[in-house]
Parts: structure tokens; C-alpha cells; sequence
């Protein structure tokens, strides 16, 4: 049985969402932030000494890194049903947008997302991440065209990692004048395997301040 280790308002809650839908048996160890600096409390750190979320304690090994993980199981873990074969003609885009999420959209999205929380950004910078997000939705949003889902005509563990960095973006607003992004956005929300993770794992944004 995997050991799921979750951190409240974070990425772990996409692991959640792949073993719901992809009938993998998990148990969920829970950990709340630390309230005043957010970060992840020491219980965490002594599972592996990062202290990130998601952690998984599977097959004799503790994993961090969500696209890896997902991977991993996937493959070991399920029929295969959230993957995409490695025979398949779309196989490599899969695994380009497994990874795209938390590798070439990572750092802009993840620094915008977090700076009106920390008082914003200096000018120089906040232009230039900026502009790398639009670029980034603009790519995404011409790739959604006539699509339910990135790859392969069906839900992939690609569309797990994606969604999470499409949170900080739907609750900024920046998906609105981009119909397909906001489409996809919204349908991937409404899966029951999506609700049943915010009912187990909670909210995966944390509040902002008003
Ligand atoms: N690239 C990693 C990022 C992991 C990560 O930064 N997780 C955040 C939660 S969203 C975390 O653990 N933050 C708490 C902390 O670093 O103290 C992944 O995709 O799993």
C-alpha cells in the first residue's frame, strides 16, 4: 500500500486525484502549514529531509517530484489507464506535458502566483515573468484547440499535473480571455475524481488575503 503524505493547500493534492481515478490504494498522512511562514511543518522533513509535498512512500522507496511520481505509478501502481504507452505515436507529447507543467511553467507561474501574497514584485521582474505566463497560456490555449484533453483523446496523468497550475491562474482571472484554457480548466474541475480530492484533501489553493 502507498503512503501518501499530503500537505494541506498544495501539489500533493494531485496525487490524491490520480489514485482516486486511477484505482490505486493509498493511505493519507495529513500535515497542515506552518501558520506563520507557510512552509511545510518538521514532521514532513523527517520523511525526507526536502520536507515537499507531495512525498510518497512506495515499493521500498520515498519519491518526491509530482511528475515522477505520477509516472511511477501509474505504471506500477494501475492498469495504465491515466498513461499512455510507450508504442503510442502520442507518447512523447505525454510525457512533454507531464513535465511541462512543473518544469517550463513552474517558475513564472509559481512566482506570480505567489507574489500578490508577498507584496508584489519589483517591475523589472514582475514584466518579465508576466510576460512569460501570457506567453505560456497563449501556447496552452492554441494546443486546447477543439480538445478535452492534452493527449491522446482521453484524461492522463498530464492533465493531473497541468490543473494544479491552472488554480492560480483561474483565481487571478488570467483564464477568462482564454476560452479554451477556461473550458479545459472547468471540465477537468468537475470530475467527480477532482471533487472527491478537494472532499478528502481539502482546498488546493491556499486562501488569499482580501
Ligand atoms: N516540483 C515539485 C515541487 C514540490 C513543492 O514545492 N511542493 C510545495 C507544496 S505546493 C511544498 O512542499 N511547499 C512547502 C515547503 O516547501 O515548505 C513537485 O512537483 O512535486
Amino acid at each position: 500500500m502507498i503512503k501518501l503524505h499530503h500537505l494541506e493547500f498544495s501539489r500533493s493534492s494531485r496525487i490524491i486525484w490520480l489514485c482516486e481515478e486511477g484505482g490505486i490504494e493509498y493511505e493519507m498522512i495529513r500535515y497542515a502549514r506552518d501558520p506563520a511562514t507557510r512552509r511545510s511543518p518538521p514532521e514532513l522533513g523527517e520523511i525526507h529531509r526536502l520536507a515537499k509535498a507531495p512525498t510518497v512512500e512506495v515499493d521500498g522507496h520515498v519519491m518526491v517530484e509530482s511528475a515522477a511520481i505520477i509516472e511511477y505509478l501509474v505504471e506500477r501502481h494501475s492498469d495504465g489507464a491515466l498513461g499512455v504507452p510507450v508504442d503510442h505515436p502520442e507518447r512523447a507529447k505525454y510525457l512533454e506535458w507531464l513535465h511541462f507543467a512543473e518544469g517550463t511553467m513552474g517558475m513564472s507561474f509559481i512566482i506570480t502566483g505567489i507574489a500578490p501574497m508577498v507584496g508584489g514584485l519589483p517591475d523589472l521582474l514582475g514584466g518579465f515573468l508576466n510576460a512569460e505566463v501570457a506567453k505560456l497560456l497563449d501556447h496552452l490555449e492554441i494546443e486546447l484547440e477543439g480538445k478535452d484533453f492534452l493527449v491522446a483523446d482521453k484524461f492522463t496523468g498530464a492533465d493531473i499535473n497541468l490543473h494544479y497550475m491552472l488554480e492560480g491562474r483561474a483565481a487571478l482571472g488570467q483564464l477568462d480571455s482564454r476560452p479554451n484554457c477556461k473550458r479545459y480548466f472547468e471540465t477537468l474541475a468537475a470530475r467527480p475524481g477532482y471533487q472527491k480530492t478537494v472532499e478528502l484533501g481539502g482546498p488546493v489553493l491556499l486562501p488569499r488575503p482580501r
